[in-house]
Parts: C-alpha cells; structure tokens; sequence
C-alpha cells in the first residue's frame, strides 16, 4: 500500500496543479457556497513569511503523550512566527471534533493538522477542508484512505507504524516468557488507528504461539482511569492472568495503581508491557514495575512544519512520513530516561 503511494506522489502533486484553481460550486453543502472557491484535488499553499496554521487535535484527559505532543506543535509554531489556530476541546468525541474542524474551515486557517480521534467519524471533514481549498495534514492518526484520499484529501500522513508496535510488544514478550503467558489485553480507544493496529500487530504474533493466550481484550479509551477499572474487573474475572498488555502509558499507569490495591506486585505476580515512552514509564521500568515499553514519539513539531513548508515550496512531499520507535526495557530505560517526556 505505502508503495503505491509513493508511486503516486508526482502523480498526485501534478493532478493539484491542474486541479488547485477555484471550479466553481457544484456541491450540495451551504457551507461550501459560502466559502466560494472549492478545490477537486490537493489545494496549493503560498509561500509566505506566516501562516495560520489550523491545529484540530485528539482531545485526552490530561495523557502524557498528548500533552508531549499539543506542546510539540505549539512550541514549533511559536518559534517560526506562524499562528496556530488552536480549540483543544472538551471532550473525548470525535463529533467534538468534526465541528472544531468545520470552525478551522470557517475561519479560512491556510493550512490545517489534524490528529483524528479515530478513523472513519473526521474522513469527512478532511475532505471537506480539501473542498475548501485548505491543505490537509494528518498526524499521529490515521483516516480511513478509502473516504479521504491520500495525495488528494490529504498532503501526506505522518505518524508511528502501530502495527509494527504492536508486533514489538509481542515480540519482546515472547522472548520475555519463553512463550508462555496468559495475556490481558487494554484497548485504545475503538476505532482509532493505534487502538486497531496495535492490537493487530499483537495478536498476530500471539496466534503463532501455542503457549500464549489473550483472556481478555476490551477498550480502555486511552485513558488511566479505564486502565484502572478495568485491570480491577479483568483481573478477578481471570485469576491465571499474568500479563496485562496496554496500549499506552496511561492505560498502563492506571494498571499499575489496581494492582497494587489489589495486593498484587506489578512485574512479578503480573507483567505489564506498554507503549508510548513517557518518563513515569521509564521510571516504572527502572523500578521493575513495568517490563518493556515501546516508543511511539509525540514530539511531530518539527517534522510536521517542515512537511508543510516543503509542500509550499513545491517539493515532492511523501504521502506517508514514518516515526521510527525504539524499545525500552531494564537495558536501556535508564539511557533513555533523560531525554522521555
Ligand atoms: O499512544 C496514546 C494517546 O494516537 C499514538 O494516543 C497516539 C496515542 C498514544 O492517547 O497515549
């Protein structure tokens, strides 16, 4: 898949130059009317000496990640000048989300980055912004490609491979346990693409392993006080469990704090393996807590705004821009500690 996108990058940048120019309105959306110009391909973006750079990120309760990331791209924003165009909402609902996009839209932002809450409910509105003549970006999260085309909705997708962490964790686990292990497992939030492709990378490697289990796999949103309340309840519905697999930092932090009510010593009667990389993790590590985190780095800032001012210089921007992550255990956690978020 990633090939055929790059394949067709020329492809896509040439079909914005023929398409960017106003077609007039053929559409059926109000909206559309009364912003006029509607772009059928990929919008041009001007070089300029600033921007307003609309931001419509993943609204989270105070998660680590998030914070590391919304501070990431403030900061990039701050330093080049450029105004970032920025609600960080109220709520984890992705329908929060659409009408914050449709406010970037309405306020006719030069260029807009999104994190989609998940991937089909915010496809829509990058098409949207597409037909409104506003470059779309996408960080972090993936949107369903089959609604907004990559290299015609959207510029380019930058963000972690999700699968290939899922995999990591398996992988590190099953040498960990020499392949043996009960396993719960704590979603992300449903329908989102980390949530989806970390637990495929998992279960694919696990399926392989006779001696490995997942007892249980349901969704904690992301979101430490769900890691919480459902290590309480999986825990006693699965008395054999000896691993709790989290999807993120926070999930695992809310695991951490039942377990110990619980009576239970994280990282002897249970392992517990996660993804993210925060500095409290790392800590958890060093304190045998928690046995392996994967990285998955929230600092896009940079990378995100050089994409976008690469794209306006007329460059060939890649339509897929990965993450590389690492892996931290009781090796390498102290290395790392310094430099986590
Ligand atoms: O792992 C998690 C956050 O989308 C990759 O979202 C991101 C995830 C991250 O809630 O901590």
């Amino acid at each position: 898949m990633k090939r055929v996108f790059e394949i067709l990058v020329p492809y896509s940048v040439a079909l914005a130059a023929l398409l960017a120019v106003g077609c007039g309105s053929n559409s059926e959306d109000p909206n559309e009317e009364q912003q006029g110009q509607v772009c059928e391909g990929l919008p041009p973006l001007a070089e300029k000496d600033t921007y307003r750079v609309g931001f419509a990120q993943v609204w989270e309760d105070d998660g680590p990640w998030r914070n590391a990331n919304t501070a990431s791209m403030i900061d990039e924003a701050d330093k080049r000048g450029f105004e970032l165009v920025f609600d960080p909402g109220t709520k984890s609902d992705p329908a929060e989300q659409v009408a914050r996009m449709q406010a970037l839209i309405q306020a006719k932002v030069d260029v807009i980055f999104i994190a989609p809450h998940d991937e089909t409910v915010l496809a829509p509105s990058v098409v949207r912004a597409r037909r409104a003549c506003i470059p779309v970006f996408i960080i972090d999260r993936a949107v369903d490609p089959n609604v907004a085309i990559p290299g015609v909705d959207y510029v380019s997708y930058l963000a972690s491979d999700f699968r290939k962490e899922g995999q990591m964790a398996a992988d590190w686990l099953i040498e960990k346990t020499q392949g043996k292990a009960n396993i719960i497992q704590l979603e992300g939030t449903v329908g989102s693409s980390p949530g989806v492709q970390r637990k495929r990378g998992f279960d694919e490697r696990i399926a392989k392993e006779d001696g490995m289990t997942i007892l249980a796999s349901e969704t904690g949103d992301f979101d430490e006080d769900k890691g919480y309340a459902l290590t309480k309840r999986l825990v006693a519905e699965h008395p054999t469990a000896d691993v709790i697999y989290a999807h993120n930092d926070a999930m695992a932090f809310g695991v951490i704090t039942a377990l110990e009510e619980m009576g239970k010593v994280p990282g002897e009667d249970i392992l517990v393996v996660s993804i993210d990389g925060t500095k409290k993790a790392t800590q958890y590590i060093l304190d045998g807590k928690i046995g392996v985190v994967v990285e998955c780095n929230p600092k896009f800032g940079p990378i995100a705004f050089d994409t976008m001012l690469a794209y306006a210089r007329g460059d060939d921007v890649p339509l897929r821009v990965d993450n590389v992550d690492r892996i931290f255990d009781i090796e390498n956690a102290a290395e790392y500690l310094p430099e986590a978020y």
